[in-house]
């Protein structure tokens, strides 16, 4: 096992990997902008080293500074986290040149991943249901003839996107040269590649995506889903397990797929294919090589702790259960609790006057947050998880209810009434929603034309 993990991250997945790491007995070592020098993480760590300025890209994403300190440090591994380098293969090659263990897949596998044409494949080799679509496009004619042979409405997506990015809609002939040249020239500024490809476009789909876990040994489990349709701007908001729109039958279904395709991939570590679902089907969209945000709420309802996992498998250790060892008890929705103002979710960073996490059985709170702390205006605005599991959907809604009241956070507006007031319509309710369930509902509270029923 490691002696000594260097935690290439910041803010609560940072704390996330060191509390891991202390319940396994290895030493952990933070690492830290010059203004994150009073976080919370760098508090906790055994050791901490100053890694660059404030600015993400001289301090957190700053490859040879951190390699440099896990060197001066004798750290045996690096977790990378979520976000920064944590699906940079570049970086886990560095790493790896290094004799440091990079926690997460291999450099061939991150890339293979990373490129969504590669990925596409991968998973169609391997037995995953894609939507239809093209190969690379190479001009506008090309695009034109994919789109009438795939049929309107298509999504151009870049082969290197994420996060939304370059990707463009195209409903008849009139709009596919506009698609396919914005498509482009977005890819060309955000990304290494302007290679771009297409997909058809599913209009009202929900984001479910499978978590897995797999060792080097070829053992694979699938801890089933997250249902992350809750989202605006491609920024996932509630992420809740199961989701409301699985049954039993359908889980064991599309969990004996995915653990097929992980297990032919030859995939090792902690991985989350993200699929669309629309009328009962599931389409692979991409796959995701790092811990996600939304980990605990897998964690509640399979009690799997997957940091820990992530370490052991890295290690060299093997999984020590299989799928039908695995239990799924109850029922979990989480909350990103951002500085931000709640209705136009521009960051509200600041000091925090006062702090008071909710508790109580079901209760768990990921932050890194503590009275008097100064919330530093160059990161993500997310500031806690509030992850609440019960026996029931309905007990877990009660429970997040309760807790969303309980918790106090002054001196920043934050996104805590947002959710208290998600929470409370029919449709989250009724656990009827698609991805575009939240912006549809911010539009209407917004609009002064519409009844809002007050
Ligand atoms: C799609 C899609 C509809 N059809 N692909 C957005 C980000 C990237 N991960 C994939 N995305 C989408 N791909 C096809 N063929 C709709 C989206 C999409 C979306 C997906 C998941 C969660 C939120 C979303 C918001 C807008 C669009």
């Amino acid at each position: 096992m490691f002696e000594k993990i260097l935690i290439a991250n910041r803010g609560e997945v940072a704390l996330r990997i060191h509390r891991a790491c202390r319940e396994m007995g290895i030493r952990t070592v933070a690492v830290h902008s010059e203004a994150d020098a009073n976080a919370m993480h760098v508090r906790l760590a055994d050791e901490a080293v100053c890694i660059g300025p404030a600015r993400s890209t001289d301090s957190y994403l700053n490859k040879p500074a951190i390699i440099s300190a896990a060197i001066i440090t004798g750290a045996d591994a690096i977790h990378p986290g979520y976000g920064f380098l944590s699906e940079n293969a570049d970086f886990a090659e560095m790493v790896e040149k290094h004799g440091i263990t990079f926690i997460g897949p291999t450099v061939e596998q991150m890339r293979l991943m990373g490129d969504k044409i590669t990925a596409r494949k991968a998973a169609i080799e391997a037995g995953l249901p894609v939507t239809e679509g093209s190969p690379a496009l190479e001009t506008v004619e090309d695009a034109r003839l994919w789109a009438n042979k795939i049929g309107y409405p298509i999504i151009i997506k870049a082969k290197d996107g994420g996060g939304g990015k370059g990707m463009k809609i195209a409903f008849s002939d009139d709009d596919i040269e506009e698609a396919y040249t914005m498509a482009k020239a977005e890819a060309k500024a955000a990304f290494p590649s302007d290679v771009v490809y297409m997909e058809k476009y599913l209009q009202h789909p929900r984001h479910i995506e499978m978590q897995v876990l797999a060792d080097k040994y070829g053992n694979v489990v699938h801890l089933g889903e997250r249902d992350c349709s809750i989202q605006r701007n491609n920024q996932k908001v509630i992420e809740e397990s199961p989701s409301p729109a699985l049954n039993e039958q359908q889980r064991r279904e599309i969990g004996e797929i995915v653990r097929k395709a992980i297990a032919k991939i030859g995939y090792c570590n902690a991985g989350t294919l993200e699929f669309l679902y629309e009328n009962g089907k599931f389409y692979f969209m991409e796959m995701n090589t790092r811990l996600q945000v939304e980990h605990p709420v897998t964690e509640a309802i399979t009690g799997i702790d997957l940091v820990k996992e992530q370490i052991r498998i890295a290690a060299g250790a093997q999984l020590g259960y299989t799928q039908k060892d695995i239990q799924f008890s109850g029922h979990a929705i989480e909350c990103r609790i951002n500085a931000e103002n709640p209705q136009t979710f521009v960051p509200c960073p600041g000091k925090i006057e006062e702090w008071h996490a909710p508790g109580g059985l079901g209760v768990r709170v990921d932050s890194e947050i503590y009275s008097g702390y100064q919330i530093p205006p160059f990161y993500d605005s997310m500031i806690a998880k509030l992850i609440v599991h019960a026996g029931t959907r309905n007990a877990a809604l009660m429970r997040l209810r309760r807790a969303l009241e309980e918790f106090v956070i002054m001196g920043v507006q934050t996104t805590i009434p947002l959710h208290q007031e998600i929470i409370s319509q029919p449709e989250y309710l009724d656990g009827q929603y698609d991805i575009h369930w939240l912006e549809k509902f911010m539009q209407s509270k917004n609009s002064p034309t519409e009844d809002k029923g007050e």
